[in-house]
């Protein structure tokens, strides 16, 4: 099946969603959705941050996390058994929740483990975790054979509570420090953000990390080899050394999933979308569609390689990495930002980067493009194409030519550019691809 009619099939744009959205449910009814942990509803796109439990001491969260088995779907029909981390004692969720805390907060994670294997959580770039009281360290058989990084919760009903103060604000992963090779590509991991104390706009205690919040976006970048998925569900053997990933997904979902809505009623146990849908960078306040803040991206990887991902457009600037801000303190410190186009995340790594899309020629209808647009007849016309170049206008499109666009807006991919990773299982143009969105300035007629 061609991307364009899975993709009308599917729904994934937001004018079909609910017509398809709502048929789909139908079928969906009687699976044990993950409903949203936040009281509101949850934001279309963007974001889903999970706030823990209500009643807890302020500046001292508290999250149960609860692991589970589960399916997710794959963007070639296959589906994938999976481990995760769901939240309170909600049903399984891929990937685990996005816990959201303030910097200095002191974090409690309650770990629940129902799995038939031991499991365990451990927090990279936090400092002096807790296990149940005494120090998080790697625990070892009589023989001297490391077992795990940190105290696992025993299998079927075991607990064990983890303690920290998240002294750095920035991006951080949590995961299985159990039999990682085999419990985190499982999908046993999740996002912690630490947000600075002074302010949930900024990614630092830094008024150049300002961005705005309604354009903070996640790309959690992650790896499937379903050998050895079927193995563990199976309860077989696997052989390490024939790991070989044939799947690989942004927030635990392939593309087109990827830039469907969070919440998707069709993707039950895989809530979080990664479409970045911006508004167009406008600092100058005598000018419609005044937009002063950038967006912000969270990239951060758990796969077994490199991941040269590509957002196109424009680039991005990279403020901070594993947690660690690179602007400049406020003592005067040296500023390690850097303008940057390719983002290659490695395993284990997260970036923060500031972003925009900023419309620097100001092309319109009064202020066309300075080249010849070829005639339709010569185009290769995209599945989003509006029908003209020019943000906010549409345009007639070649007799049968459909097109999902809603109302001028722009489509930009953002990819993982080692491309013999843009498959699922072999089916090209799928997995780890989302796009931004840029919408017309206000008013515009967008849904
Ligand atoms: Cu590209």
């Amino acid at each position: 099946m061609n991307t364009t009619t899975r993709l009308a099939r599917r729904g994934v744009r937001r004018g079909l969603a609910l017509a398809v959205g709502s048929l789909l449910a139908v079928g969906a009814a009687a699976s044990s959705a993950v409903t949203p942990a936040t009281a509101a509803a949850p934001p279309r796109n963007g974001i889903v941050c999970t706030k823990g439990d209500t009643g807890a001491a302020p500046g001292q969260p508290v999250f149960n996390l609860t692991t589970r088995t589960g399916y997710i779907d794959l963007p070639d029909g296959n589906t994938s058994f999976m481990y995760g981390y769901s939240s309170g004692f909600d049903a399984f969720q891929h990937p685990g929740p996005v816990l959201c805390v303030k910097e200095n907060d002191t974090v409690t994670v309650i770990l629940h483990n129902t799995l038939d294997v031991p499991a365990s959580i451990v927090f990279p770039g936090q400092e002096d975790v807790l296990a149940d009281g005494v120090p998080s360290q790697p625990q070892f058989a009589g023989t001297g054979f490391m077992t795990s990084l940190a105290q696992p919760a025993a299998a079927g009903t075991g607990t064990v509570t983890y303690t920290f103060k998240a002294t750095h604000a920035g991006t951080f992963l949590y995961e299985s420090g159990t039999d990682p090779e085999t419990q985190v590509r499982m999908g046993l991991f999740g996002a912690l953000i630490v947000r600075p104390t002074d302010s949930d706009s900024q990614a630092y205690d830094d008024a150049k990390t300002a961005f705005d919040p309604s354009e903070e976006f996640m790309v959690l970048l992650s790896e499937i080899d379903p050998y050895q998925h079927a193995a563990v569900e199976q309860h077989k053997a696997f052989n390490l050394n024939n790991y070989k990933a044939r799947y690989w997904l942004i927030n635990g979902r392939g593309y087109p999933d990827s830039i469907a809505d969070n919440y998707a009623s069709w993707l039950p146990s895989q809530p979080y979308g990664s479409l970045a849908t911006v508004k167009p960078y406008q600092p100058d306040n005598t000018k419609p569609g005044y937009h002063p803040l950038p967006g912000m991206a969270r990239y951060l990887s758990v796969g077994s390689e490199d991941y040269p991902f590509h957002p196109h457009g424009n680039n991005g600037l990279v403020v901070g990495r594993d947690g660690r801000q690179s602007t400049a303190l406020s003592s005067g410190g040296e500023d390690l930002s850097m303008e940057k186009f390719a983002i290659n995340i490695g395993p284990g790594q997260t970036w923060d980067v500031i972003f925009k899309w900023y419309d620097a020629e100001d092309y319109s209808t009064a202020n066309p493009v300075t080249v010849t647009v070829p005639d339709l007849a010569n185009q290769v016309v995209g599945t989003f194409y509006s029908g003209s170049p020019y943000l906010g206008n549409t345009h007639d499109l070649p007799p049968g030519i459909q097109t999902l666009n809603q109302c001028g807006e722009f489509y930009i991919i953002s990819h993982n550019h080692a491309l013999f990773q843009i498959t699922s299982w072999g089916v090209t143009m799928t997995g780890p691809i989302t796009y931004m969105r840029i919408e017309p300035p206000e008013p515009n007629t967008c849904p």
